[in-house]
């Protein structure tokens, strides 16, 4: 198949155009380096060094011999959209391409503003892009577990079921989002599901839960190839951050009293999740929703965990919740819909978190401690977290 990756610079989007291209699919990956951009901005790094797309593709070339075409520029703009679509007519889209940090969005008006305003836009030109050149390109969107919430009730794979005064209806599930973020999510998934209704699109949105890990088979080919790798409190994931903060032997920063509880999954389980949705694509007008997610835990078990088998011994720290989400509260997630298309997780394991800490190890003397600390807070409207660059 033609795949085109949108976000293909970022620390998914890359690792999948190379499982993609590596399965034997013809790779396009777009990007406008905007992550890149708020490195600058907020004076962080990614932990592991990583170097320029078009130096990244020449590796994968080297390596393979296949090719990867880049396609420089922002979803936003609506030509640039158009262009790439016509010139490389893909068969599905991978759409990775938004603005990602929950705790970036709740900076203040103008990062919240922005993130809405990319993620929707964004979206929106790719969908009119799809359905002006071809409306059989499958969209296969990344959405997120967190536009569920946390609902007293199971959730569902996107859709629900409801009898309400003795009718019956199906209708998209009912979402909570606790971020400008999230809600941006939201947002995305009302608009495709509507372009499903009227156009005819065949849409697959991924709500995926919370990422870790930083290798795949194909990044660790090559240190030119590996994918970013964010810990500062903004970027940074949370099990990630975790793990970092155990190699540094830095205590653990669990929000709150640590019984919120998240779906999560690995980055080797990402890539094998996309490329199931994209060989087993949706049908014409159906907007399909998968549970992205591999497992449960709350953040005190996490916290647990990394303490068990960390390389030194940490503390946990149950710090002030710098958020507003509930703490104590219900959580059942359906997600069999990739299994059944034959996802083997890779469960969270001592295996997977000793590799974790050797990666960490190798490049700790890049972390700078300042940036762990957590500095958006959501009952602020402007938190204006502090550059490090600007107070060393
Ligand atoms: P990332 O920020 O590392 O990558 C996103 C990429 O998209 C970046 O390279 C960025 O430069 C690019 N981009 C953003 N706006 C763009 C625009 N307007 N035009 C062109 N390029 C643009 O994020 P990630 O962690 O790789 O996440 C990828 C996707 O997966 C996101 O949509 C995110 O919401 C979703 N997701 C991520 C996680 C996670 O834990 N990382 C979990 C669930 C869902
Ligand atoms: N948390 C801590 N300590 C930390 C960092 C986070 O306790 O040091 C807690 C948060 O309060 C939250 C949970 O861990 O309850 C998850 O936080 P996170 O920063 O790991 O994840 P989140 O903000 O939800 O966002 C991340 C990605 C986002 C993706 C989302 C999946 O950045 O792109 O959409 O995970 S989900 O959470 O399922 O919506």
């Amino acid at each position: 198949m033609r795949i085109l990756v949108l976000g293909g610079d970022g620390y998914l989007g890359w690792p999948t155009a190379l499982y993609l291209s590596a399965h034997g699919h013809d790779v396009g990956v777009v990007d406008n380096y905007v992550r890149r951009q708020y490195d600058h901005e907020l004076g962080v790094q990614s932990l592991v060094p990583i170097v320029t797309l078009h130096e990244r593709v020449r590796t994968w070339r080297e390596h393979t011999g296949r090719d990867i075409a880049v396609y420089g520029g922002d979803l936003c703009d609506a030509d640039f959209a158009y262009e790439t679509f016509r010139d490389f007519a893909p068969d599905a889209v991978v759409h990775f391409a938004e603005q990602r940090a929950a705790p970036y969005s709740m900076i203040d008006r103008k990062h919240a503003v922005y993130t809405q305003t990319n993620n929707v836009v964004g979206t929106l030109n790719v969908m009119f892009a799809i359905g002006e050149i071809n409306r059989d390109i499958h969209l296969v969107k990344l959405g997120t577990m967190g536009e569920y919430g946390t609902p007293n009730i199971d959730i569902e794979e996107g859709w629900l079921e409801v009898t309400h005064k003795g009718r019956t209806d199906r209708v998209l599930y009912p979402k909570r989002p606790g971020s400008f973020y999230h809600l941006s999510k939201v947002h995305d998934s009302h608009n495709i599901e509507f372009g499903c209704r009227i156009w005819g699109l065949r849409a697959t949105d991924l709500n995926q839960g919370v990422v870790y890990g930083q290798e795949t088979e194909q990044t660790s080919l090559d240190p030119r190839l590996s994918t970013r790798f964010d810990y500062d409190s903004v970027f940074g994931t949370v099990l990630n951050r975790f793990a970092i903060q155990a190699v540094l032997g830095r205590p653990l920063s669990v929000y709150g009293n640590g019984t919120q509880t998240r779906g999560l999954i690995e980055i080797r389980d990402t890539v094998e999740c996309i490329r199931l949705a994209c060989e087993n694509p949706a049908d014409a007008g159906e907007f399909r929703v998968f549970n992205q997610m591999t497992e449960s835990f709350s953040l005190g078990e996490i916290a647990k965990t990394i303490q068990n088998t960390a390389p030194r011994p940490v503390e946990i720290e149950y710090v002030d919740n710098p958020r507003v989400e509930l703490e104590n509260h219900y959580y059942n997630v359906t997600h069999t819909a990739l299994t059944d298309l034959g996802l083997r997780p890779h469960l969270l394991s001592d295996t997977l978190l000793t590799s974790l800490y050797r990666i960490i190890e190798q490049h700790k003397d890049r972390v700078d401690v300042r940036a762990l600390e957590p500095s958006v807070n959501w009952r602020s409207t402007a938190s204006a977290p502090t550059p490090v660059h600007k107070t060393a």
